[in-house]
């Protein structure tokens, strides 16, 4: 893309209603803007990140086994009465009226029309393990939407559903969704940690959030800090394998690490003294097993081999996708912007023309420009006929992980400029250097 064909709405001026980082910097970046209280448009660059994020979310859900769909956003109150929590969910359903006075709801979840969907087909244990998912758009009347993406009326969630035959098959969903997050959220360059919870209004008495430490975080969060020092990387699972997935579970949950909600002081103080933090978190996702409670009250049963009905034990599990770009931004920023780990940037790389028109850099910007494309990477490039402090200053508030500068003075010698984002270090060397240390980078990505 070149920036002066884009629509990159950059502010100069602080937002004055904006209290966190995040949401500072994504109204700053040009990639969101209010539509009403916590309802946004995404703006090209936020549309972009929230496109890499989803991706990710879909490539790990299908590793796992997972099969995707798309369920409608506006749902029919009569499925909600069945399960009675048409009265329950209050006021956080926005609820609305046809022209044949029909009642609706924006759904703020999916466990009712995905458990229809589920009785209207499937009637055998043959069928299963089966786990459905979808992104989608959700709306929750939230009394305080705020911090922007982070706690929206409006956001996007990833929510998936398993339908088992047994508790035991229903907890190998669960334990399997637990890993995949585990590496989902990596590849996000997030570090997000299980902890016990509350089931709330999804229901259920196991259940697991992930939370990303930030001192803005909303949840204040109670763990052992030898949690922190586990990480996923890139080992292979095998999703089928029952004792695999129980294994990694056990590695990452078996040491204290609870939200406020279920948090217990006596057991807390049973960790070594040095090792119990208590912080703040934003949580990025949830998992739930729930057993029958949306089967038995919608009549969603399987035949058994031995021919009895029962049934289908059931799960649920969320990823916040919109709320991911702004823990990813108050987990990586500093105070010149955003920060983008590699693995959900919206270009791969930034390319500055420190002298627009002058024919020798317009060239070389040109030739980097169309090595990038052919080599399937999305660079950026800063083609306006501006300064240079201004470029440098747009391309750091952006948050591109790689920069290539280029000028004429460097070009006498035949050199680049290679930037990196995160430490700010800079090395000079041939375009067709920069080109390739880039493409090695994101190889692994
Ligand atoms: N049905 C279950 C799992 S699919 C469910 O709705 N779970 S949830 O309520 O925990 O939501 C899943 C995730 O959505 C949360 O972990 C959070 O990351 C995100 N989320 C929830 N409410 C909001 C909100 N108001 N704004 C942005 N993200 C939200």
């Amino acid at each position: 893309m070149r920036l002066s064909r884009y629509f990159l709405p950059v502010l100069k001026e602080t937002p004055a209603d904006a209290q966190i980082v995040s949401h500072r910097y994504m109204l700053r970046a040009g990639m969101i803007k209010q539509a009403s209280a916590g309802i946004y448009s995404w703006l090209p660059l936020g549309y972009k990140v929230l496109k890499r994020i989803e991706q990710i979310v879909h490539e790990e859900q299908q590793k796992a086994g997972h099969i995707p769909m798309l369920m409608p956003t506006l749902q029919s109150a009569d499925l909600w009465r069945e399960s009675g929590r048409y009265d329950d969910y209050g006021q956080e359903m926005l609820r609305i009226t046809d022209r044949h006075d029909r009642d609706m709801l924006y759904g703020p979840t999916n466990e009712e029309l995905i458990t229809d969907i589920f009785r209207s087909y499937v009637r055998s244990y043959k069928d299963l393990p089966l786990t459905l998912y979808h992104i989608q758009w959700k709306f929750r009347d939230e009394i305080r939407p705020r911090f922007g993406v982070m706690r929206g009326r409006e956001f996007l969630m990833k929510d998936g559903y398993n339908f088992d035959l047994t508790k035991e098959d229903a907890l190998h969903a669960y334990n399997r969704h637990l890993v995949s997050y585990l590496r989902t959220y990596e590849r996000m360059g997030l570090q997000a940690i299980p902890m016990r919870a509350d089931g709330g209004p999804i229901g259920g008495d196991y259940t697991h959030e992930f939370l990303v430490l930030a001192e803005t975080g909303e949840s204040e969060v109670f763990y052992d800090s030898e949690i922190t020092d586990l990480t996923f990387g890139d080992r292979e699972v095998d999703f089928d394998n029952v004792e695999q997935c129980q294994a990694v579970l056990e590695e990452f949950t078996s040491r204290y690490a609870r939200t406020d909600e279920t948090h217990d002081e006596a057991l807390f103080n049973e960790i070594p003294e040095d090792r119990r933090r208590v912080a703040r978190g934003i949580e990025v996702g949830q998992i739930f097993y729930f057993g029958t409670k949306y089967s038995e009250a919608m009549g969603a049963n399987v035949q058994t081999a031995e021919g009895t009905q029962v049934p289908v034990h059931m799960g649920s599990h969320g990823i916040g996708v919109s709320r991911l770009l702004g823990a990813i931004i108050e987990a990586s920023h500093d105070d010149k912007g955003i920060i983008w780990p590699e693995g959900v940037t919206p270009f791969h790389v930034g390319i500055v023309n420190l002298r627009q028109g002058d024919d020798e850099t317009d060239a070389a910007c040109e030739a980097l420009y169309a090595s990038f494309k052919a080599l399937g990477l999305d660079p950026l490039y800063d083609d306006r006929d501006e300064r240079a402090g201004g470029k440098f200053a747009t391309m750091d508030l952006i948050g591109l992980p790689w920069r290539i500068t280029v000028g004429p003075r460097g070009l006498k010698n035949g050199v680049v400029e290679l930037t990196s984002r995160r430490t700010g270090e800079s090395e000079e060397m041939p375009p067709e250097e920069a080109v390739k240390r880039i493409a090695a980078i994101y190889e692994g990505v």
